[in-house]
């Protein structure tokens, strides 16, 4: 089982309680206040982690606290900080407020660290009030109670392309045959249960993008039909979009049809989404029909649709150089 979204209860440590004392010597019987302060509660960081594929561990273990603060002691004693606590999320994780349903933080590549929740601060002992006046302080302070947070954590797949299409167009075909990611094929539909990013390299022009797989949709998906709402939001940080339609039209199916579903989807999930540089492009050309059906879209849909075959690779290169020239205009466009 895959988790991209988990619901979780963090919390930081506590912060130590101040200490009362006062000195006791031999030779000395009125000394003075010597109580050391608490120590601060330990805080809750996150680290964005490359090595971690999914949210099954906080699935299984959604509550994580870190260690309070020692109190304070006796001859001035300092009680320890309380131990922080790191949590490793992978990367492209948002952290949203269950309440609210507010972002709060997220980590977008391997080693971004966001203090989430800090912990408390430690009490004052008793020989922090001594003065002039007061000699013989009675007063102490109780620690802070560290920061606490009912989460949900979201995965949201972070790559410079989203494959989408409906089920069974050939999509985890094409990563396996372009990228280093080998996600399972089949010929049935929903074959790919959760996402799976590949990379694709360009040695000549020292260049690489990643792509994205993702759950077939199907209409109503924006709706939560089928896999579909829940993995929309994996191509929400996509820079392009790349539509793979089954031109054989495989059981029946309408390439046009699909089409305007997949198009109608994504603006039903966020018109944002809709607005994306988008390629289409027209997979199976092998098979019998396909070339008639892709005369027939086209008379349609006027952009332009470049034809691929996983079976020939027909189409590869250019597909591949037009997916990294889209991926370098945005990246270029968003580093301005
Ligand atoms: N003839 C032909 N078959 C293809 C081509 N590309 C993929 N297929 C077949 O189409 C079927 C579906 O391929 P997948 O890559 O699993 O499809 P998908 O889009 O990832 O499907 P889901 O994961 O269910 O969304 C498999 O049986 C593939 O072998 C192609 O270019 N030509
Ligand atoms: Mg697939």
């Amino acid at each position: 089982m895959f988790y991209d979204e988990v619901k979780v209860s963090f919390s930081a440590g506590n912060g130590g309680d101040g200490c009362f004392s006062f000195r006791r010597a031999k030779y000395e019987p009125k000394g003075g206040p010597d109580g050391g302060d608490g120590g601060r509660g330990g805080g809750v960081y996150i680290v964005g982690d490359t090595n971690v594929a999914d949210l099954t561990d906080y699935h299984y273990k959604p509550g994580w606290k870190a260690k309070n603060g020692e109190p304070g002691r006796g001859s001035d004693q300092h009680g320890a900080n309380g131990d922080p606590i790191t949590l490793r999320l992978p990367v492209g994780t948002i952290v949203v407020d269950r309440d609210s349903g507010d972002p709060i933080a997220e980590v977008l590549e391997h080693g971004d660290k966001v203090l989430l929740l800090e912990g408390g601060e430690g009490g004052k002992g008793n020989a922090q009030f001594k003065s002039s006046t007061n000699q013989a302080p009675r007063q102490f302070t109780l620690g802070k109670p560290g920061e606490t947070g009912d989460f949900r954590l979201i995965i949201k797949t972070i790559a410079d392309v989203g494959l989408i299409g409906f089920p069974n167009a050939g999509k985890s075909t094409l990563l396996n045959m372009l990228t280093n990611a080998h996600p399972k094929t089949g010929a049935y539909p929903f074959t790919t249960i959760f996402p799976t990013v590949g990379v694709l390299e360009y040695p000549e022009q020292y260049e690489r993008i990643t792509v994205a797989d993702v759950p077939g949709l199907i209409e109503g998906a924006s709706e939560n039909r089928g896999l579909g709402h829940r993995f929309l939001k994996h191509v929400e940080r996509c820079k392009v979009l790349l539509i793979m339609l089954d031109m054989q039209g495989t059981d029946g199916r309408d390439p046009l049809a699909d089409y305007k579903v997949l198009k109608n989807e994504l603006k039903l999930y966020m018109p944002g989404l809709a607005r994306k540089p988008e390629l289409i492009c027209a997979n199976k050309m092998d098979e019998p029909d396909a070339l008639e059906n892709l005369k027939a879209f086209q008379k349609k849909v006027k952009e332009k649709v470049y034809p691929i075959s996983c079976v020939s690779d027909e189409g590869f290169a250019e597909l591949k150089q037009v997916l990294l020239d889209e991926v370098l205009q945005v990246r270029a466009a968003e580093a301005d």
